[in-house]
This record gives C-alpha cells, sequence and structure tokens, in this order.
C-alpha cells in the first residue's frame, strides 16, 4: 500500500503540485484517481469498504503528505470524518446510500463543526435545528470547511432547542444551502476550503444521526483525523529533509558543497532525527489503534509533537536552501505554509496541551 501510494504520489502529484499550489486549484478528476486506489475510507469496513489497518491507513496518509498536506486533507476528510461519521453515527439506510459511492469516489463529503465564532469551542456553536413535523430546519454558517463546495454531502452538527448537538446529512442541491469557497488562504492553496449557509434548510427526520446527541458524535470522528495527521505531517517533514539533503550535496558555497560543513550536517542529522521519531511515534501509535487500545489524549500527544516536529524539519530546510527556499520550485515553503494550517485544524497545538494536561493532572484548564 504504502509502495502505491508513494508512486502515485511522485507520478501524479509531484510533477504538478507546484502550479496547483501557484494557481490554488485541486483538480477535480484527482477526487476519482484516489478512489480508484481504494483510499476513501479504506480503514473503515462493511460496506464494500477495504476493512485496511490503521496502521496501513497511516502509512497512506504519511505518503499523500509527502505530495502535499491537501492531498492528504482530502482523503482525510471523505474517510475519517465525512465517510467515519455516517459509518459510526449513521442509520444503516444512511450507510448503505452513502458509503458506497463515496468509497468510489461517486459522492464527495465534507465535515462541518467549526464556525465563526467557534473553533477551539464547538460547544460555542450557534448553528441550530429547529424540528418541524417529520423535518428540521437548520440556520447557520460553517467555516473553514475542507471539501465543503465540492461535496454531495455535508456532515453538519447543529444544536437542538433542547440543547442537544445533532449531526444532519446536508445534500447539494437543497434549498437555502450553499457552500461558498474560501479565497486567497496562504496555505493549504491546493486544497478547497468553503463556508457552509444553511438559511432555513429543511431535512428530513431521516438524515439526522438517530443515535448521537452530544459533542461525543463531532469529537469521536476527529480522533480519526487527528491519527492521519500523526502520520501525514511526517510525510511532510520527510519531504523537506530529502529535499534538503539533495540540496545541501549539490550547493557548491566557498568552495565546497555545504552538506561538507559541520553547521549543515547538523542541520542534516535534527531534521533525521525528528523524521525518524515522527515515524516511529506514528507507528507506535497505529499499532496501539488497530489493537483497540488507543486513547485520544495519546492521539493528541502524537499530533502535537509531530506537527510541531515536521514544523521544525521544514524551516530547517528551508534555511538549508538558501533564497531557493523560497520558491514553489522546490516543495519546502509549500509544505512549510501547509503545516500552519495542520497545526491549527483538528484541534490547535494548545488544544491538544491542553488535552493532555488534563489526562496528566486531572484538571480541566480550557476555561
Ligand atoms: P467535553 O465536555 O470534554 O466532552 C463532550 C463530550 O464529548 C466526549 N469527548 C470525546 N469523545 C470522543 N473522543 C474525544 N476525543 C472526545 N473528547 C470529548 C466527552 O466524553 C463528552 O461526552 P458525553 O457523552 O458526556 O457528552 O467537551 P469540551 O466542550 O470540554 O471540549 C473539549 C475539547 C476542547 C477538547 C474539544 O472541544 C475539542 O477537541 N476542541 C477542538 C475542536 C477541533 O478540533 N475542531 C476540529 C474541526 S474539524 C477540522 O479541523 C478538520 S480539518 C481536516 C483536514 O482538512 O484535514
Ligand atoms: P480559535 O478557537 O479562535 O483559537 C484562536 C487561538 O486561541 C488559537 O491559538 C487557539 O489555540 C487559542 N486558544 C483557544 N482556546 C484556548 C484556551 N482555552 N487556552 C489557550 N489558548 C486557546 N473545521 C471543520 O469543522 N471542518 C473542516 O473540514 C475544517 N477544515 C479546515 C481547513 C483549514 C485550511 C483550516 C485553517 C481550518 C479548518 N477547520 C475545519 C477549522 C479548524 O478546525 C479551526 O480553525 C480550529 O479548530 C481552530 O479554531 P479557530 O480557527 O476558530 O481558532
Amino acid at each position: 500500500i504504502r509502495d502505491t501510494v508513494r508512486r502515485f504520489v511522485r507520478e501524479r502529484v509531484l510533477p504538478e503540485i507546484g502550479d496547483w499550489f501557484d494557481q490554488a486549484i485541486l483538480p477535480h478528476e484527482l477526487a476519482k484517481e484516489l478512489a480508484q486506489l481504494g483510499l476513501f475510507g479504506m480503514h473503515l469496513d462493511g460496506y464494500g469498504l477495504p476493512g485496511a489497518s490503521s496502521v496501513a491507513y497511516g502509512l497512506t496518509c504519511m505518503e499523500l503528505e509527502a505530495g502535499d498536506s491537501g492531498v492528504r486533507s482530502l482523503v482525510s476528510v471523505q474517510g475519517s470524518l465525512a465517510m467515519y461519521a455516517i459509518w459510526r453515527w449513521g442509520s444503516e439506510e444512511q450507510k448503505q446510500r452513502w458509503l458506497p459511492p463515496m468509497h468510489e469516489g461517486d459522492a464527495i463529503g465534507c465535515f462541518g463543526l467549526t464556525e465563526p465564532d467557534a473553533g477551539s469551542d464547538p460547544g460555542a456553536m450557534r448553528t441550530h435545528a429547529r424540528r418541524d413535523g417529520s423535518d428540521w430546519i437548520l440556520n447557520g454558517t460553517k467555516m473553514w470547511i475542507t471539501n465543503g463546495s465540492i461535496s454531495e454531502v455535508a456532515v453538519v452538527w447543529a444544536r437542538t432547542d433542547e440543547g442537544q448537538i445533532n449531526g444532519f446529512l446536508v445534500e447539494r442541491g437543497m434549498r437555502g444551502f450553499s457552500a461558498p469557497e474560501i479565497k486567497k488562504k496562504l496555505s493549504l492553496r491546493a486544497s478547497v476550503t468553503s463556508e457552509l449557509v444553511l438559511d432555513d434548510v429543511r431535512v428530513p427526520e431521516e438524515s439526522r444521526f438517530p443515535e448521537v446527541s452530544s459533542l461525543r458524535g463531532p469529537l469521536s470522528c476527529l480522533n480519526e483525523a487527528r491519527y492521519g495527521i500523526v502520520w501525514g505531517s511526517v510525510g511532510a517533514a520527510r519531504a523537506c529533509f530529502e529535499a534538503a539533503l539533495e540540496y545541501a550535496k549539490g550547493r557548491i558555497v566557498f568552495e565546497k558543497p555545504i552538506s561538507a560543513y559541520q553547521l549543515t550536517q547538523q542541520k542534516l542529522a535534527e531534521m533525521a532525527l525528528e523524521v525518524n521519531r515522527g515515524a516511529l511515534v506514528a507507528l507506535h501509535l497505529g499499532r496501539m489503534k488497530d489493537a483497540g487500545k488507543l486513547r485520544p489524549e495519546q492521539v493528541s500527544l502524537g499530533k502535537m509533537g509531530n506537527v510541531r516536529g515536521a514544523l521544525d524539519v521544514c524551516r530547517t530546510a528551508r534555511s538549508v536552501l538558501g533564497g531557493n527556499g523560497i520558491t514553489l520550485e522546490y516543495p519546502v515553503i509549500r509544505h512549510m505554509n501547509n503545516l500552519e494550517s495542520v497545526l491549527t485544524y483538528e484541534g490547535t497545538h494548545e488544544v491538544h496541551t491542553l488535552v493532555v494536561g488534563e489526562a496528566l493532572t486531572g484538571r480541566d484548564a480550557f476555561r
């Protein structure tokens, strides 16, 4: 699986990703190609899904993000957020209807939790669901939603009059529903990010997740996607390390390759240390997940450490490349900019610090 995904990234993504990032596009047909590799929802089972191991899924995220965080995001949101939410919380009918076409890439999904005024604290969400006979009427705005405007189905979390958090499947074309794209990003440019606007959207009861009525619904999905980031960030770091190593061997300054200088070797050694440390953490957590033993705070520890480590690697690699480090001719600044989003989404570094802090001390320091 690793080699197949690596080959796909090398042949299909790397030759074009600089231009996609520059033009802020992600070609629509890429989703179908990723689906043909079987990557959408690969770690889920039943409903024609592959049921691959967590380690296999993690390796996939690592190889995809060695291409670009935007490509890994497309797969993460489709499989770990939208499909996982339906797989975990959906009714039998919802699973039958959506999971097979989502696996095939015939339907793209997104996951709407964050709002303009509720990011780290999703409990402050304002999106509202009001019961109207056998239907629900949704109102509100979701913000920063990956895949939003290319999705056939949006998992939207909303608060009811009773104060419960419910999940709804909102379909493209429903009256009152729109997904305007967010432009002018300087990070994750090869990824579609949108608002979700819900203006009196009427959704039938059959489109509501039947059993979940608290934040446990969305937060359980986040564990899945955060796990993918633990691996993915190592891929971005590895790509920057490899670019720096190759560059250092060829770049002659003061009549010698810069790789011959101790200061450069220290940078390369530190980068190699961090890439391998991150990969081993990811592998260890993956094996724990496969054994059914992985706890959310351990995922937080992995995301915190590996994303921070990846950013350090990318920034160091950038310095090795000198002026060339700031152009899209090399992958480094692109990964570096992407990782600024990765540091923030799926729970910011600070949120994960507090999750770990609470697990260590038993004291909730969020409020
Ligand atoms: P709290 O009172 O702690 O918990 C509320 C309910 O949720 C349960 N729970 C969890 N369940 C499963 N997994 C977890 N990790 C869970 N954490 C909490 C908890 O047991 C409780 O259940 P119940 O049954 O008693 O109701 O909630 P809180 O309001 O204190 O919040 C805790 C906090 C701050 C950790 C949480 O709100 C949080 O994680 N905030 C960060 C939000 C976030 O990560 N958003 C990400 C949005 S999606 C995204 O960014 C996609 S980017 C994807 C891409 O492009 O790749
Ligand atoms: P805020 O919550 O406003 O935080 C601002 C700062 O305050 C941060 O540094 C934060 O760490 C800090 N802070 C917050 N609380 C505390 C505290 N208690 N103590 C100390 N510091 C604190 N969301 C989705 O639902 N679906 C998606 O598909 C999705 N995709 C995204 C794609 C991109 C490119 C980006 C950038 C974001 C995406 N998000 C998505 C949203 C993302 O999850 C949020 O941006 C993130 O959770 C942080 O929320 P916020 O931006 O509102 O920041």
